[in-house]
């Protein structure tokens, strides 16, 4: 066993003396006052109350002290911590009423600035006007029904009622899409219409059929003011007993009225279709002078012409051969089918005078038609 070591007074330890107990608290003080942020702070308090601060490692020289002397200790050195600890929370909640007083200043918004944000884009209007469209449909109990853009020959033309030699199927008319075996005679079109969509819901549905179908389609066109080579169809389809062109008229006024206004008229023309029997051209009452301005050349009408009447589409009852094509009895069944053009449905709607304007793709175009048409 060691001999005790004589030369070490443990009430004598000079970190414990009262006078450097003083010192070492005077200094955190000191230091705590003396720190101009957050973060001179956070230094400040690992250095004067961290494990190897002066004030830490006073503290543990106290488990050595007989215990009279370490109950003085004890407490000389638990009231400087105290304190140091009490003048850290203080300045702490200074700095921090200082910086939050600071950043108040600092990043306030000013809500009456003009905003700057990336200009946003805009809804092609032709998208809006097809939308409003299927609404009015949806609201009369219609389906809405898609096709797919590359159609079969036969779905666009065979099973249309559209004979082998129609022009309309010519290569000038229509664009034919090469299979990967590269074959010169192609069985597959760009849809040149969205007629086909008819039959594969015919085919696809047991009668009653009502359905809205919208959807781009593709011809040999040139682009110039009244003509685009891609456009928007939507063609409507009724397949159902007893139906008759009086329904067709009754349905199509309908829609004229939710989309231009109550009181507009509508009326057929005889036309040829061969995929309707018999067939007629749509046109509409004229919206803004409602057939005032024909044979008034007082009344000049920009819209119509001056011809009382705007022309919506082609129109007619479903043909016999196509129903049988799809499959439905036509002795049972009847159907009227409409189909007609968004873009000239917008230009007139909307005096937009060059149907190129709606193929460029400038929101300068699009924007001034907002979300709602
Ligand atoms: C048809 O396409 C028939 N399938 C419509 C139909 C459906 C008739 C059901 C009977 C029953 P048409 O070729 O006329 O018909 O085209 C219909 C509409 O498409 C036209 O009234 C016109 O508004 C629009 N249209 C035709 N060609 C162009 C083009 N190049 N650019 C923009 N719109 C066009």
């Amino acid at each position: 066993m060691s001999a005790p070591n004589k030369s070490y007074d443990p009430v004598e330890v000079e970190a414990l003396k009262p006078e450097e107990i003083e010192r070492m608290r005077d200094e955190a003080l000191a230091a705590f006052a003396a720190a101009g942020s957050l973060e001179a702070l956070h230094e400040a308090k690992v250095a004067h109350t961290g494990p190897t601060s002066p004030l830490a490692l006073a503290n543990r020289e106290i488990g050595a002290l007989p215990p009279q002397a370490k109950a003085e200790a004890g407490k000389r050195v638990g009231m400087a911590r105290g304190a140091v600890n009490k003048a850290l929370a203080a300045r702490q909640a200074e700095l921090e009423a200082e910086r939050d007083a600071r950043v108040l200043v600092e990043e306030a918004v000013d809500v009456t600035l003009p905003h700057d944000r990336i200009p946003s884009g805009a809804r092609h209007p032709i998208t809006t006007l097809s939308e409003r469209i299927e609404d009015v449909f949806v609201a009369m109990g219609y389906e809405v029904a898609e096709g797919p853009e590359v159609e079969a020959e036969w779905f666009n033309f065979d099973a249309l009622n559209i004979a082998k030699d129609h022009p309309a199927r010519a290569m000038q008319d229509t664009l034919f899409v090469q299979g990967p075996d590269k074959k010169a005679e192609s069985e597959v079109v760009l849809r040149t219409h969205t007629s086909p969509v008819q039959v594969r819901t015919m085919l696809d549905r047991e009668p009653p059929i009502y359905v809205i179908c919208p959807g781009r389609v593709y011809r040999m066109d040139e682009l110039d003011a009244t003509h685009t080579p891609v456009f928007t169809q939507v063609e409507l389809l009724a397949v159902d007993e007893g139906l008759t062109m009086a329904d067709l008229k009754g349905t199509i006024e309908h829609m004229v009225r939710a989309l231009f206004g109550e009181g507009l008229t509508t009326r057929l023309r005889p036309n040829y279709f061969p995929f309707t029997e018999p067939s007629a051209e749509l046109d509409m009452q004229c919206y803004v002078c409602r057939g005032a301005s024909a044979g008034d050349p007082e009344r000049p009408c920009r819209t119509c012409s001056s011809e009382g009447w705007i022309e919506l589409g082609g129109c007619g009852m479903v043909n016999p051969r196509v129903l049988t094509a799809a499959g439905i009895d036509p002795e049972k069944y009847s159907g009227f089918a409409f189909g007609f053009g968004i873009e000239r449905l917008l230009m007139f709607r909307h005096n937009v005078e060059d149907m190129r304007d709606m193929v460029e793709g400038d929101v300068r175009f699009t924007r001034p038609f907002g979300m709602e048409i």
